[in-house]
This record gives C-alpha cells, sequence and structure tokens, in this order.
C-alpha cells in the first residue's frame, strides 16, 4: 500500500514536471532553426523563469582571461614572416588606446570606443590606457592611466596595479608615467605602432614608427583568425541578438514605427549586457527594405507588408550581424515569400558549401546564379535569355548589388578580407572577402534581393544589354516589398561550417512568431507609452 502510494505521488509530481515543462517550452524549441549544427535543442531565454542576467559569462570562458600575450605572438611571427629584414633581437609593438573624447563647449563625453587593434593586443577597455609588447623577451607590458585624484571625485578609484594582474593577461603593469622611459630603453629597436594619436609627447613619438604597412599586415593577418575564446565570444553576442531578433518579431502590437523595431532590439540587448551595437540598426519597413545600408528609421509601418532588420549586439568589443525579414501581418504576401524563399534558397546553397580552401569569390557567384534561376522562374527576368547570357550582362547586381559576406570579429566588416573597391566587375566591386577561406575565419553569409529605383536606374536602365533582360511589367508587382535580406553568422569549421545565429529564417516559423505577437492583447507588452 505505502509502495503504492509512493508510487502515484511520484507519478502525478513526474506528470505535473512534463506539463509545466511543456507549457513554459511551448514557444521555445520551434523557434530554432533546423541547421545542421544547431545548438541541439538549447532554448532561447524567453520565459519570465529565465530573466536576463546582464553579468552572465558564458560557463566555457569562466576562470580564463582574453588572450593577450598569445595575440601578440601571433602578430611577431607574422610580422617577421612578412619581412625578413626585422629582427626578434630588435623589434616591439607599442599602442597607447583611446582615450575618453569631449564634447563640443559642453561637460558631457563621447562614447567611448577602444581601438580595435589596441584591444586585440591587450583585452584592456580602460580609456588612456597602452601596451608594449618586446619580441625578444615576448614580454607584453600594461601602462594604466596615471590617477587623477580629481577624477576620483566624481568616478571613483580606477583598477589599481594589484586588480588589473588578475585581469588582465600581461606580464608587466606599471602608470603611464612610466612610458617614456620603457620605450627609451629599447634601444636600437624598430617600435611599431598603429598611429601616433594618441602620443602626446614629442620624444615618446619619436621613438615610434607609425602606420608601416607590414605591421597592420601582421595585424590583420592575426585577427582575421579567430582562437576559441573569440570564437566564444562571438557565440555569445549571436546568442544576445538571437533574443533580439525574437523580441522584435514577437512585439508588432507596440511597432508602430521603424524606430520602435529598434528600441525593441536595443532594450533586450541592453537587458542581457550587450551595451553596445556593432553598428547603427538598419530597422525599414517597405519600399525602404531596398536601401542597403538604411539608418533613418523613422517611418510608420502602417500600410506597408514587409519588415528588415540588421541588427547586431555587441558583447565585450565582439559583434553580431543578424538580418531578418518579417511579413507585419504575419502572413506573407505571394510576392513576399516568393522572394524571401529566393534569397533563402541563395543563402542555403552557399551555406552548404563553406569549408576551408574554398573562394569566397566563387560562393558569391554561385549565390548570383541562384538568384538569376529564381528570378527567371517568376518573369522578372524574360525566358528568352538563358541564365549565361543573364549572368554574362551582369544584370542581377540591380537587384543584389552587395558582397556575399564578410569577416566578422572586433569590428562588423572586420580585416583581412582583402577587398577591392576598384574591381571594375561590378559583380566584386563591394566583395569584401577576395580569398579562399580558412579554418576559424568568422564570416557572414548575407545574400539579397532588393526592388529600389535607385538601384534599378543605376544598374539597369542605365546599361541597355541589362534593361533588354527585365520584364518591368512583371517587375513593377514586387517592388512594394522593397528587399530581402538574410544574415548569419558562420565559423569556417575544419570540415564544413558551423552556424552561430540560431534564430529561425523559416518562413513558416517566422509567419507563427509574428502571428502569435500580434494576437496579444497591448497589456502583454512592457509599454508605458
Ligand atoms: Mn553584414
Amino acid at each position: 500500500m505505502l509502495f503504492a502510494c509512493l508510487l502515484a505521488v511520484v507519478a502525478s509530481s513526474l506528470f505535473t514536471f512534463t506539463v509545466l515543462k511543456r507549457r513554459l517550452f511551448r514557444y521555445r524549441f520551434p523557434l530554432l532553426a533546423e541547421k545542421p549544427f544547431s545548438n541541439a535543442g538549447k532554448p532561447l531565454k524567453m520565459t519570465n523563469k529565465n530573466l536576463a542576467d546582464p553579468n552572465d559569462i558564458p560557463v566555457s570562458l569562466r576562470g580564463h582571461k582574453y588572450p593577450a600575450k598569445a595575440h601578440n605572438l601571433q602578430v611577431k611571427k607574422h610580422l617577421l614572416k612578412k619581412n625578413p629584414h626585422l629582427s626578434a633581437q630588435s623589434t616591439a609593438v607599442f599602442i597607447a588606446g583611446e582615450e575618453v573624447e569631449g564634447n563640443k563647449y559642453c561637460d558631457t563625453e563621447k562614447a567611448f570606443r577602444q581601438n580595435r587593434y589596441f584591444y586585440y593586443l591587450s583585452g584592456v577597455n580602460i580609456p588612456g590606457s597602452a601596451i608594449l609588447f618586446d619580441f625578444k623577451k615576448d614580454q607584453l607590458t600594461l601602462f594604466l592611466p596615471n590617477v587623477a585624484w580629481d577624477d576620483v571625485i566624481w568616478s571613483g578609484l580606477p583598477m589599481n596595479i594589484e586588480q588589473a594582474t588578475k585581469e588582465f593577461d600581461v606580464d608587466k603593469i606599471f602608470y603611464y608615467d612610466e612610458v617614456k622611459s620603457s620605450l627609451r630603453r629599447l634601444e636600437g629597436y624598430t617600435i611599431f605602432t598603429t598611429d601616433l594619436d594618441n602620443v602626446h609627447e614629442e620624444e615618446t613619438q619619436s621613438l615610434l614608427v607609425p602606420h608601416e604597412r607590414d605591421f597592420f599586415y601582421a595585424l590583420n593577418e592575426s585577427r582575421m583568425i579567430k582562437d576559441w575564446y573569440e570564437i566564444e565570444v562571438l557565440k555569445k553576442a549571436a546568442e544576445i541578438s538571437d533574443n533580439c531578433h525574437l523580441a522584435v518579431m514577437s512585439s508588432l502590437p507596440i511597432e508602430l514605427n521603424e524606430v520602435h523595431i529598434q528600441a525593441e532590439f536595443t532594450y533586450h540587448a541592453l537587458r542581457q549586457g550587450a551595451r553596445t551595437m556593432g553598428y547603427d540598426p538598419i530597422c525599414c519597413s517597405g519600399p525602404a527594405c531596398g536601401t542597403l545600408h538604411y539608418v533613418k528609421n523613422t517611418e510608420n509601418l502602417t500600410g506597408k507588408a514587409s519588415v528588415l532588420i540588421d541588427c547586431g549586439a555587441e558583447w565585450k568589443n565582439y559583434t553580431s550581424d543578424v538580418t531578418r525579414c518579417f511579413p507585419i501581418s504575419g502572413k506573407f504576401t505571394k510576392e513576399h515569400r516568393q522572394i524571401y524563399e529566393a534569397v533563402r534558397d541563395m543563402q542555403t546553397q552557399v551555406m552548404v558549401k563553406i569549408r576551408p580552401g574554398v573562394d569566397w569569390d566563387e560562393l558569391h557567384i554561385l549565390s548570383h546564379r541562384v538568384l538569376i534561376k529564381h528570378l527567371l522562374k517568376l518573369g522578372i527576368f524574360k525566358s528568352q535569355f538563358s541564365e549565361d547570357e543573364i549572368f554574362k550582362r551582369r544584370a542581377s547586381c540591380a537587384f543584389y548589388p552587395h558582397g556575399l559576406g564578410h569577416l566578422l570579429g572586433l569590428d562588423v566588416h572586420d580585416v583581412g578580407g582583402r577587398p577591392d573597391p576598384y574591381d571594375s566587375d561590378p559583380y566584386f566591386k563591394y566583395l569584401r572577402i577576395r580569398r579562399p577561406l580558412q579554418e576559424n575565419m568568422v564570416v557572414t553569409n548575407e545574400p539579397g534581393c532588393y526592388f529600389n529605383d535607385f538601384l534599378l536606374a543605376e544598374f539597369l536602365d542605365k546599361i541597355p544589354e541589362r534593361k533588354e533582360v527585365v520584364d518591368k511589367e512583371v517587375l513593377k508587382k514586387y517592388m512594394y516589398i522593397g528587399g530581402v535580406r538574410i544574415e548569419d553568422d558562420v565559423i569556417v569549421k575544419r570540415d564544413g561550417y558551423q552556424i552561430l545565429s540560431k534564430i529561425t529564417s523559416d518562413p513558416d516559423e517566422i509567419e507563427r512568431i509574428v502571428s502569435n505577437g500580434i494576437s496579444k492583447p497591448r497589456s502583454d507588452f512592457h509599454v508605458v507609452v
């Protein structure tokens, strides 16, 4: 009897737990994109039970310092290889990081943004710091800003040397006063620096070699390949953006204007500890979706069909870059869906080919060919012209003028891609990666298709051989969409790829998320006005 009772209690609590769990997770699992490398059912954090912790550090990063020493050693390796005349015995690197800049004629300051090269070599975000790396001893020295007692009154005590020793991956720490004598001690050295913008003393300036091409080459080659630590930080940034995009898609009842979309995204980014964005949010609706870097974000959504949001949260100075499109009504119109499917096909066909050794030019070309096939099928390109002919005439440029993607890291358009803005071929002019992929590059895969009067006038109407292949009557039916872009962040893995951004791009899922949001009353959303 006792046994039966116990069994009943266990069974009923198990049942309650299962029901509760199902309820909590009801809107969570379907939101994950079904991609080969999905995050194995890890739910997006969107329930009351799981309020965002802005100080959360992923388990994988806890107890680890930003690997500044390893980054300096990478730069040393690339620099000495690039310039064999340099000797490790007499070469060093010095960079003075960014300082806080005041706004004109008032007491406020510009938002602080650390020099990304400085951050890569130090992991330090403290304004007015500097670093010195001596190739001979492989020794990294950090100089903290001198303590100004005035500042302490207003801003509190800055980090001291003991605290900084625990925090940063450096060998020695001094205050800024020591910079001059430390550099002087390196007699006969070549000391490279990025620029002299924050080096204020003439004598110190005279000890440095700024703007050296080989030094930038070494910095860029190093930054281009991400180590495990950087990848974990980028994953966290992407995870934050996933939640923000989900919030934006779910909140149509409180999004009357494009800037409300921006507000929803940045609010959720801040809540999760992403205090900055990697770039100005691009939030557009209707025909404005055809403007590639639209940052006005001022129009009302009323009467429009489409939204395009290109927004990336930045976490610990590494950024994500994610674009999603959705129908304002909760249901794609026929034309919007057709273009959406075309762009999704472009992205998928590229995605499965991402692996080391593959030339980015070729993937970019592949995305154009997929687009041409779709636009032929829709009748936007006239059927009497072959895919090859349209390709040869570069006519798809009028609908997809930008590159397939770019490197991603400390900067949204990260360094090392070797773009060629002077390429006379319009297919390659705006392509930001012009080299084969390598393991542990992080790239965006972001094809698009746009219907923009200005683009059409420039890239189509002015060139008769392109104008000839387009059916303007059919094209007219698509103009109201503005455009579609789908953008995800991807690591190049030894045997393929891994997608970092997990927010779904499945059009059916997106319709469900948007519709579910629309079905809720205003009182379900946290807004005062
Ligand atoms: Mn991008």
